[in-house]
């Protein structure tokens, strides 16, 4: 049996803590090489974004106080912010504990508008003592091929900005940070970004791009999320350009079929993340994403956290098995049975970390 170090150097990967210079990274200049890597995978996957807006402004539209079984303050609010091409605007629902104060809250991007919805346990939530802001992701930009002429995307040049929608979803949910820091329930630095597959792949960008999260929850990711691309089983970078293009900026084309020419893999996603907190989430009949190379990205991200004299990925020396779940350092992991799906089961693995 392969030790895992060995399972990761048959990967062949683009060393982590080495500038592109060749440089090689320290404790002191973590943060330069976090924000290499941003770029990096801006530049050849995610695409780049506008600047974040000089303001936010939000409005309520509803309102339901003692929700949930007198749990809950439920509040339907619209943001609006500037664009290049005027202003633009998207609803969200805020669920709040009642009469919180510093209480930890999920920004989570989710499928359907739906409150609560298959994949947002509310009550769950509320009582863990944490609060949720539901974003939907049609709602940004439509999760389909339309030439990049709705919602977001239409708001700005792409010829200026690269952007697939990844990355328009998660500027979406900069902006509901931006709202965070105005309001006095949220505990400021316990504020996670959570998400399912397409949108687990969001939540990881969104994190790495915007410090201010101090978790990200990547539910069942997978490819071009936190699984490793080099020598994936499951869907690979020429099948996922292959169907979903509009998810990346175009550049990223260019790989399918080469992954062992990428100057960066999906750890460098995971670890741009460092020093703060990631929890990874998969599933064992999920082999489109690949649970072996999810857990071999965290292996190789660990370094990062490291680095700073953190524990990063504390696991054992073999690949996961079902039941598995490692949380004892920065980067958790989990492993439950069943198919790709945001389950409760995740959803509690996510609650007791923030
Ligand atoms: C699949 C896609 C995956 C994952 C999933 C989802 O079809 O190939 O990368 O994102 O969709 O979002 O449910």
């Amino acid at each position: 049996m392969n030790t895992i170090e060995e399972l990761l150097q048959k990967r062949k990967l683009p060393e982590l803590l080495r500038f592109a210079n060749g440089e090689s990274v320290t404790r002191e200049n973590w943060e330069t090489r976090r924000k290499e890597l941003v770029d990096i995978l801006c530049r050849e996957v995610y695409g780049y974004a506008p600047p974040a807006p000089a303001h936010v402004v939000v409005t309520e539209t509803k309102r339901k106080d003692k929700d949930y079984a007198g749990k809950g303050t439920v509040r339907n609010l619209t943001l609006s912010f500037p664009t290049d091409k005027g202003e633009f605007s998207f609803p969200v629902v805020e669920v709040v504990p009642t009469d919180a104060g510093n209480c930890p809250v999920f920004v989570h991007v989710n499928f359907r508008p739906d409150v609560p919805d298959r994949y947002l346990p509310i009550e769950e939530i509320l009582d863990a003592g944490c609060g949720v802001i539901r974003i939907y992701y049609n709602d940004i930009a439509f999760d389909g091929e339309d030439g990049f002429t709705g919602g977001l995307a239409a708001m700005y040049d792409r010829k200026k900005y690269t952007w697939g929608k990844i990355r328009m979803w998660a500027f979406a949910a900069s902006r509901v940070m931006d709202y965070l820091q105005t309001v006095d329930y949220a505990d400021k630095n316990r504020i996670a970004v959570v998400g399912h597959s397409r949108l687990g792949k969001t939540a990881l960008v969104t994190a790495a791009t915007d410090p201010r999260f101090a978790m990200a929850c990547a539910n069942d990711s997978g490819c071009t999320g936190d699984a490793l691309s080099r020598d994936k089983v499951g869907e690979s970078v020429k099948a996922i350009n292959g169907k979903f293009p509009y998810w990346f900026c175009d550049t990223y084309r260019q790989y399918g079929d080469r992954e062992h020419e990428m100057p960066f893999d999906q750890h460098f996603l995971v670890a741009a993340i460092a020093p703060r907190r990631v929890a990874l989430g998969s599933a064992v009949e999920d082999t489109w994403a690949d649970p072996d190379s999810q857990y071999l990205s965290a292996c190789a991200a660990s370094a990062a956290w490291e680095l700073l004299g953190e524990k990063g990925f504390v696991h054992p020396d073999r690949l996961p098995v079902p039941g598995d779940c490692f949380d004892a350092g920065s980067v958790a992991f989990h492993l439950r049975e069943g198919t790709h799906f945001f389950s409760r089961t995740d959803w509690h693995r996510y609650l007791c970390l923030i």
